[in-house]
């Protein structure tokens, strides 16, 4: 791999394209932000060792002598994603045997509009081109083979940790794609819930990349299906697969978000906003507004929705306002649901799953419930329903209207 000598004049190899090395070593040497520089170093040691990691997660795996896994007994199907807030085709039950699942992940790096009303706009990086990446879907026992492919395009390196899957990292070990190139990950999902997956190319990368909105969910059912306390099967009628993306954009010295020429240009910039821990935006489905108005979710009185949320990098609170959880895994579909919830908890790093009976018409939202966050960051979705209003539920008694004191 070519090294880095002068950093004025950064020499680059294939293999290298914008590695957390180069950009890392780049932002420390030249002095590109001030403000970074006045950090302590510990980070900089902290992206070498996570680099380590990576490495020797590869070699240990190359290294093995294991014999190849059996799957004679495997049935192969493909399964096709879809962008969010969609779910693919797939059984709630599982029919036969545990199937081998496979799925196609290409890396897309594409400039994304966060915000219309303020121009505040995104090189994402993401798995099929949204944010979050598509929902996969299989049973405990499946095996989940994984295409992952790097356009020849691409600025940067990308790879993928998988929460549901044990070993190397992940997989993050075994999946270190450059432009141009492609692998194949197949692992087995041993837990059942809902995980999230994301790009960790090893060191402050990783941060980047998912604050960058390469970050998505698998759910891995039970073969049986959904259960509540007693064992009685829990089905639904639909899937609003929601991701809540926290964005650190730059901002220039006259407070506007900064735009950049290509992925990857931001990098020193967003390290330096990174720091700060303070987003300027934490939104559903990878912009404002993407999951309201013109773009909500839809569902009638009667139908019950599984709402399943992505949450890769910070904490987050659904709450449905008009609305419950009648049921509710934040861990393993192993373990007993929670019930009648009004608020509940997605812990960064996870997904989790809700599940509702709509019984009221009208527009519900969806909100992370640090209203702050809900209201002025953009984590906001509405759920438009139809159908017939109870009033034994709610009823106006009164319009407002002055009263005598
Ligand atoms: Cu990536």
């Amino acid at each position: 791999m070519t090294q880095i000598n002068n950093p004025g004049l950064t020499q680059t190899s294939r293999r290298n394209v914008l590695r957390g090395t180069v950009l890392a070593g780049a932002v420390a040497m030249t002095g590109v932000s001030a403000a970074f520089a006045r950090q302590p170093r510990l980070p900089l040691k902290a992206d070498a060792v996570s680099r380590n990691l990576h490495k020797v997660a590869a070699e240990q795996n190359a290294g093995s002598t294991a014999k190849p896994a059996d799957l004679s007994s495997y049935v192969r199907v493909k399964q096709e994603l879809v962008a969010p807030p969609f779910a693919p085709v797939h059984e709630q039950v599982a029919t036969g045997a545990p199937k081998i699942i496979e799925v196609t992940l290409v890396t897309e790096e594409r400039l994304m509009v966060v915000d219309e009303d303020t121009g505040a706009s995104v090189w994402a990086l993401t798995y099929n081109g949204s944010v979050p990446g598509p929902l996969i879907i299989c049973h405990e026992g499946d095996m989940v083979e994984l295409t992952l492919r790097n356009p020849a395009d691409s600025m940067m390196e990308h790879n993928i940790d998988f929460h549901a899957s044990t070993g190397a990292l992940g997989g993050g070990g075994l999946t270190h794609v450059y432009p141009g190139e492609e692998c194949v990950l197949r692992w087995k999902a041993t837990k059942p819930g809902c995980f999230t997956y994301h790009c960790a190319p090893g060191g402050a990368m990783i941060p980047y990349h998912v604050t960058h909105g390469m970050n998505g969910a698998v759910m891995v059912l039970p073969r049986d299906g959904l259960k509540d306390a007693q064992g009685n099967p829990l089905r639904y009628d639909s899937i609003a697969y929601i991701g809540e993306q926290d964005y650190y954009l730059p901002i220039d010295e006259n407070g506007d978000f900064k735009s950049y020429d290509a992925a990857g240009d931001d990098y020193a910039d967003s390290l330096e906003a990174m720091r700060a821990l303070v987003p300027t935006h934490q939104v559903f489905n990878g912009a404002v507004g993407a999951l309201t108005g013109a773009n909500a979710l839809k569902a009638k009185v009667g139908e019950t929705v599984l709402m399943v949320h992505n949450s890769c990098n910070v904490d987050s609170r659904p709450h449905l306002i008009g609305g419950h959880g009648d049921y509710v895994w934040e861990s393993s579909f192993s373990d007993t649901p929670l019930t009648g919830m009004e608020t509940w908890f997605v812990r960064g790093g996870s997904a989790a799953a809700a599940m509702y009976t709509f019984e009221q018409p009208g527009v519900y939202a969806y909100v992370n419930h640090n209203l702050i966050i809900g209201a002025m960051l953009g984590a906001t979705a509405h759920f438009v329903v139809e159908g017939e209003w109870d009033n034994t539920l709610m009823e106006q008694v009164a319009e407002p209207r002055p009263f005598e004191s």
